[in-house]
């Protein structure tokens, strides 16, 4: 009998909560001998991720993964060996009652947002006891090698350099998406939430000696777009030029197509949590819009993580970097910063290698748990 999961998510807003699960599932599923469910409570945001699926079934198989559509109306069902509740997301009442009815109570596990704060490795896998009995371990994702370390599906370093050396694959992987780029033109991707900050890059970009082409999946971020442009309803397939910028609005693709337009760019704005990830295995400098939570709080979130990414750059080069995510974070005007980061620009490509290699020498999420799922046991 196969070893089974039960991966619960939650969709608050956006697809950061189904792209982190849906992830995970799937290299679960891909890697090791395990059964693997993921429930979902919002189908819709998967089927962009995955435009194969069904946005109605109430069970479907994709890549190895049966995914459940979790509804209000919970059905008696047998927990999993290993039971994964993402983002403090509440499992059903009568799942939770059913955890501690089995023959051996399954591993309960709490994956927890990604954060570079100090204090993640001080509370990474603590159990913390539960009105049914178990007890809960907190599991948390990270940079360093005290916490669970990061999603990274096995082969994805070799797969992403074989891409990057193939400027023909490169090609027609961009043609598919409507874009020629230019030769010798800079290739820039933007992922991003509304940004009042947004209009002072694409004036900088414009006015740059070298052409960048933007490549902009269709979101939140249009209606910013559209204003610097002056134009209305952009769709996928537009494409606008301003003086050395040319604007091209892309489809939202589905997860594996994202990574290779990472790949595919020498720089790339990214946010939330998992294209923030996907950016730094794509092994090129990128730009973070964090997701803004109350308090502020997210301020020192970013800053935790530039403290780590900058270290081994020369002092200018890391203060440039500082200085445009900050502006960026803000909304502020982004000129002089972006302006000394193409000041360091061979040096922070390759930095930007560095630390991915860095990080992929620590083990992956996926193995974190599945090492700790084997000690437990
Ligand atoms: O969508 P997000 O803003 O999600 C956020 C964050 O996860 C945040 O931490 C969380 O609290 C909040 O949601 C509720 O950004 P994120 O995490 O980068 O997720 C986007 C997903 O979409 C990611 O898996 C990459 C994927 N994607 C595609 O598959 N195709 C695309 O074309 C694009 C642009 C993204």
């Amino acid at each position: 009998m196969k070893v089974s999961w039960d991966i619960f998510c939650n969709v608050v807003d956006n697809y950061g909560d189904i792209g982190v699960t849906w992830r995970l599932a799937r290299q679960l599923a891909a890697e090791y001998p395990f059964a693997v469910r993921l429930w979902v409570d919002d189908l819709q945001p998967f089927v962009r991720l995955c435009p194969g699926a069904q946005v109605d079934a109430a069970q479907q198989w994709q890549e190895g993964v049966s995914v459940c559509h979790w509804t209000k109306d919970w059905q008696p069902t047998e927990p999993a060996d290993v039971v994964i509740e993402s983002f403090a997301c509440r499992l059903p009442q009568a799942y939770r009652d059913a955890m501690p009815q089995r023959m051996r109570p399954p591993l309960w596990l709490n994956l927890d947002y990604l954060s570079a704060e100090e204090w993640v490795s001080g509370c990474h896998a603590l159990p913390s006891p539960q009105s049914n009995g178990l007890r809960k371990i907190f599991f948390f994702p990270g940079f360093r090698q005290t916490t669970g370390g990061l999603l990274r599906e096995a082969g994805l370093l070799d797969q992403r350099h074989a891409f990057q050396q193939d400027q023909a694959l490169q090609r027609t992987f961009l043609r598919s998406l409507g874009v020629a780029p230019e030769e010798g033109a800079r290739l820039i991707s933007l992922f991003a939430y509304e940004n009042a900050g947004l209009a002072s890059w694409l004036t900088a970009l414009a006015a740059d000696s070298r052409r960048t082409h933007l490549l902009v999946p269709e979101g939140r971020i249009l209606g910013d777009l559209q204003r610097w442009l002056g134009v209305e309803g952009l769709r996928p397939g537009a494409m606008e030029v301003r003086d050395s910028l040319t604007v091209h609005v892309l489809p939202f693709v589905r997860q594996e197509d994202y990574d290779r337009l990472l790949w595919c760019c020498d720089f790339n704005a990214v946010r939330g949590e998992d294209s923030f990830v996907r950016a730094q295995w794509a092994g090129r400098p990128f730009l973070w819009h964090i997701y803004e939570q109350d308090d502020d709080a997210h301020w020192v979130k970013l800053d935790a993580f530039l403290d780590l990414y900058l270290l081994g750059l020369s002092p200018a080069a890391a203060q440039a970097l500082r200085d445009v995510w900050r502006a960026w974070n803000a909304g502020q005007d982004m000129g002089q910063s972006w302006s000394d980061v193409l000041q360091h620009w061979p040096e922070v490509t390759r930095h930007a290698e560095y630390w991915c290699q860095e990080q992929a020498s620590r083990a992956d999420l996926a193995a974190a748990l599945v090492q700790f799922y084997r000690n437990w046991i």
